[in-house]
């Protein structure tokens, strides 16, 4: 297994659209562990492979207190998103020390394949369901302070271009 660096924002490569997952093969398998490996490594609850420089449709997830409920979403898809929407406080890894309100659906259906490319549907609500819409729009090449206001997202992009300048 390997920890893979993650892409911190403002990297153009960041918003790069992933492509559908084909070929669910070995490699496939050593990605999904080391995403998962990053993830922890990063007390992260969530990872898109796009944040690893890697372009394909791939989500690992775990919310659970305890670390060990690891949930897979390959090539996922939206199939109910809920009227209800809530605010909540978002982070994310590739913008570290950002903590901000997003405005979500509160419950969604989400039907996706595992590592083997068994297809199944899951419905989501509370942090799991805001997770799995955070990851799904970085698939989307959408990082999360691009709800917020101009202002706010380019005092964001430059202290993140500062804090890269001073790591350096
Ligand atoms: O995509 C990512 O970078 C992972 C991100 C997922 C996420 C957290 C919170 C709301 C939506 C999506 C993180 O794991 S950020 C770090 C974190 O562990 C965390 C932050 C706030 C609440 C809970 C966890
Ligand atoms: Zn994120």
């Amino acid at each position: 297994m390997a920890l893979l660096p993650i892409l911190c924002y403002p990297d153009p490569r960041l918003h790069k659209v992933a492509k559908p997952v084909t070929v669910f093969d070995e490699r496939l398998q050593q990605r999904v562990a080391d995403m998962f490996e990053t993830m922890y490594d990063a007390k992260g609850i969530g990872l898109a492979a796009t944040q690893v420089d890697f372009h394909e449709r791939l989500i690992v997830i775990d919310v659970s207190e305890d670390r060990d409920q690891p949930l897979v979403l390959i090539n996922p898809e939206i199939t109910w998103a809920s009227e209800e929407h809530h605010v909540g406080d978002e982070g994310c890894l590739s913008v570290p020390g950002i903590y901000d309100g997003v405005e979500r659906s509160a419950a969604v259906r989400v039907k996706a394949q595992d590592a083997q490319g068994q297809s199944r549907e899951i419905s989501a609500e509370g942090l799991l369901a805001v997770c799995i819409q955070h990851e799904m729009d970085h698939l989307l090449g959408k990082v999360f302070v691009e709800y917020l206001s101009p202002l706010k997202r380019n005092r964001i992009k430059t202290k993140m271009l500062k804090l890269q300048r001073e790591a350096r």
